[in-house]
């Protein structure tokens, strides 16, 4: 029987999520000690716990099928990986930062410049594309401490809440990349191992529509009623159920989280009462 092999990283910011992601989408993991591999019973699906840089190479390599990894990563390594699905965690941007005391006037700024880095691929194309003639300097860890001890004139780092870089004195001046966790797989992956990863990721779509909607059920008095459906947006359109009470239906639909309050207060304006929002714990449309 064939199986699926998936990278994920061992620790670090995306493991958890990662194995979150695979259990709410039905896929059970041995995983207590967190060895190099894990088979799951219940689908033919292996993980393999890396290094999140050791991830592009081993899937672009054929070691393990797919993976899940930064988009950073990926542009860092340039292999030729097909990004099957955005998985919408470990978001964060990569800029670059100077030292907020000085003065900045668009990239220009920085031609002449020494910027420190762990992600020299990325910066290199984005100083190459903007003919900025800058000097890479590679160092792998702590990257934001290198201008205040005068290692480098700038940095060029991942930035989540930005706080790393105000309490180094840094300002962000250049959003290069924004990236999320990626699904990846190998291109040309055979069949039998594609139908698998086909699966896999039918239910991480529903996994993850269901995180961003809500099941509603509310009670509407029937002289309003029009104006309440008008108001739920609803998947198809919304079921509607006399209540015992005289003159009163109840009313169940779908929200999305991004218009749930919004969407709430008109409901109570319109006399809607009663209302129940239940988490939905998957969603295939
Ligand atoms: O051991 P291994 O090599 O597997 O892990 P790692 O240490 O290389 O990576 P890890 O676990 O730190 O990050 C994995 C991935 O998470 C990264 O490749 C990004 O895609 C993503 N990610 C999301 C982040 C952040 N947010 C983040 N804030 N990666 C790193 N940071 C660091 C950043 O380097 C900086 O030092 O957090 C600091 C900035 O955070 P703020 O909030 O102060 O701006
Ligand atoms: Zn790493």
């Amino acid at each position: 029987m064939e199986r699926l092999s998936i990278g994920i990283q061992k620790s670090g910011r995306l493991s958890e999520k990662s194995l979150d992601l695979l259990k709410e989408s039905g896929i059970s993991l041995a995983n207590g000690n967190r060895k190099l591999l894990s088979s799951s019973q219940n689908f033919p699906l292996d993980a393999v716990f890396l290094r999140d840089d050791d991830i592009p190479q081993y899937v672009f390599d054929g070691v393990t099928d797919a993976g899940i990894v930064g988009e950073n990563v990926i542009r860092e390594k340039s292999h030729e990986l097909e990004v099957i699905e955005k998985l919408g965690f470990a978001r964060c941007r990569m800029s670059i930062a100077i030292p907020k005391g000085v003065d900045y006037n668009g990239v220009v700024t920085l031609d002449g410049k020494k910027i420190a880095t762990s992600y020299p691929n990325i910066l290199g194309s984005f100083l190459a594309e903007n003919h900025i003639d800058a000097e890479i300097h590679v160092i792998s860890g702590s990257v934001e401490i290198a201008p205040g001890i005068g290692l480098a004139d700038a940095i060029f780092d991942i930035v989540s809440t930005g706080s790393t870089l105000v309490s180094n004195g840094l300002k962000e001046v250049e959003v290069v990349l924004k990236s999320e966790a990626v699904l990846v797989a190998r291109p040309n992956l055979d069949p039998v191992k594609r139908e698998i990863l086909d699966k896999l990721l039918f239910r991480i779509r529903a996994v993850r529509k269901s995180r961003d909607n809500k099941y509603i059920l509310l009670n509407a008095p029937n002289d309003r009623l029009d104006e309440i459906i008008n108001v739920i947006p609803g998947m198809k359109s919304p079921t509607i159920m006399p209540l015992a009470e005289e003159g009163w239906s109840s009313v169940h639909s779908v929200l999305n989280e991004n218009e749930f309050w919004e969407i709430i207060d008109r409901l109570r304006d319109l006399g809607a009462q009663g209302i129940l929002v239940i988490p939905i714990e998957k969603m295939i449309t």
